[in-house]
């Protein structure tokens, strides 16, 4: 499965770092790619291993809010 999230607040490479960095430790997320103009992050998973929400908190543990 792929998703396209929705992150406010990333502005620089540490962002996306750290974005990406949190969502590919999670158990069944494959990839996660941040677009840092267009406040996205894509993320490849598998949805028998991982939620949606795990991905959010994730991101929201980072510092950032996510809109679905
Ligand atoms: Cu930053």
């Amino acid at each position: 499965m792929e998703k396209t999230l929705n992150v406010q607040g990333m502005s620089c490479g540490h962002c996306k770092a750290s974005v990406e960095g949190a969502l590919q430790k999670l158990d069944g997320v494959s990839a996660a790619d941040v677009n840092l103009e267009a406040g996205t992050v894509v993320v490849s998973y598998d949805e028998v291993n991982v939620t949606i929400d795990t991905m959010v908190e994730a991101i929201e543990d980072q510092g950032y809010d996510v809109t679905v």
